[in-house]
């Protein structure tokens, strides 16, 4: 059973530009999800939100599950309705998030096991139980529990992790409840190893899931690492289900994902990199706590339409940053329009067949001096 259509409305070479039709919301790929953590993109509103383009946002199960809780969630009528955000939604299934946050999390066959940090008693996440959490946070896609490793270590726990991801989806499929309303989208893993990639993508395929992820990316592995398993990813997976590269990320990796045939994307850089004083302009990054923004009258970006470069100057913004949250909100805001504006612009450049035009003048831009 599936929850979502998935069609591809124009190609060029591998990218693709889809309409992806979710239960909430009709979205259009290739598509950049902002990263909200307490069921809330730190600083905007929901109104915000939707001015910018934006199309669906990620929930955390770890952190949703702690406060204020699925039993919580699901009385309020799903995280929706808690939250009042008509628009689509995804939760990642917690595992990643524990053991990138706490030092603490231990993973064994059964779950992830980590100390509370409310109360520091021991707690156990199963697939099983993610899932049901998801299940009553309600968001159009949930993740499989995954069991997740840097890529920058080597060894047989690589091998383990893949396998027993693969073990987990099982799991993860039994236990989901509501497979007509929610999409259980499986997980890559494998490392930087392409044999073991391969087994993995392979086994979720089987399983014929309404979506795939490309997970154990984006974690300090360098580029053409990196590029190569998402290339050998997309290659093996179906062209009619949608490709989700898990905490990308960076502009210019966007690109290069979606030449390469993916389709979404989550990263907390544009909102983590604004609350550190930084714009994402096209010509890469606008440092606004940098002494020569004092007197700039000019907006963050000339070429920019959004809210904040049609009414304020980098003089201002550089004087509330790091002074008042306002300072943070107004750079989060442009940020994640550029990164809107980013994902408009591939759908339609792809559509539009002019893709390879786009990326050279994106380039062009970024890398002026040919590097
Ligand atoms: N798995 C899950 N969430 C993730 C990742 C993953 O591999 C990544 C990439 N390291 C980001 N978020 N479940
Ligand atoms: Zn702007």
């Amino acid at each position: 059973m599936m929850a979502l259509r998935f069609e591809v409305l124009g190609r060029f070479n591998r990218a693709r530009a889809a309409r992806l039709t979710l239960p909430h919301f009709v979205c259009q790929t290739p598509l950049f999800m902002p990263v909200g953590t307490q069921g809330t993109i730190k600083g905007l509103t929901n109104d915000q939100l939707e001015d910018i383009g934006c199309q669906i946002i990620l929930g955390n199960t770890y952190h949703l599950a702690l406060r204020p809780g699925a039993e919580l969630i699901d009385d309020m009528g799903g995280l929706h309705k808690f939250m009042n955000w008509k628009r689509a939604l995804l939760t990642d299934s917690g595992g990643f998030q524990m053991v990138s946050l706490l030092h603490l999390a231990d993973i064994t066959e059964n779950g992830v096991t980590f100390q509370s940090p409310v109360d520091g008693k021991p707690m156990l996440l199963t697939p099983e139980e993610s899932i049901q959490i998801q299940n009553k946070i309600g968001a159009d896609i949930i993740m499989a529990l995954d069991d997740v490793v840097k890529t920058t270590i080597t060894g047989p726990r690589i091998e383990e992790a893949m396998y027993r991801t693969l073990r987990w989806i099982d799991r993860c499929i039994a236990a989901h409840q509501k497979p007509g309303t929610q999409n259980l989208f499986g997980i890559v893993q494998g490392g930087l190893d392409p044999t073991l990639r391969d087994i993995c993508v392979r086994g979720l395929v089987d399983r014929n899931l309404p979506g795939y992820a490309i997970g154990g990316l984006a974690g300090g592995e360098d580029k053409d690492s990196f590029w190569r398993v998402v290339a050998q990813c997309t290659a093996a997976l179906p062209e009619d289900k949608p490709r989700y590269v898990m905490g990308v990320g960076y502009p210019l990796d966007i690109v290069v994902c979606s030449a390469l045939g993916a389709d979404m994307y989550d990263c907390v850089y544009p909102t983590r990199t604004a609350r550190f004083g930084s714009a994402l302009v096209p010509e890469g990054v606008l440092k606004l706590t940098h002494q020569v923004m004092s007197s700039d009258e000019r907006p963050i970006d000339p070429t920019c339409t959004c809210m904040v470069c049609k009414n304020y100057t980098r003089a201002y913004i550089h004087c509330l940053v790091t002074k008042d949250a306002m300072g943070s909100q107004l750079l989060s805001y442009h940020n994640l329009s550029y990164m809107m504006r980013l994902s408009k612009d591939l759908h339609m450049s792809i559509v539009e067949g002019r893709f390879p035009e786009f990326v050279q003048e994106f380039l062009r831009v970024q890398f002026p001096k040919g590097n």
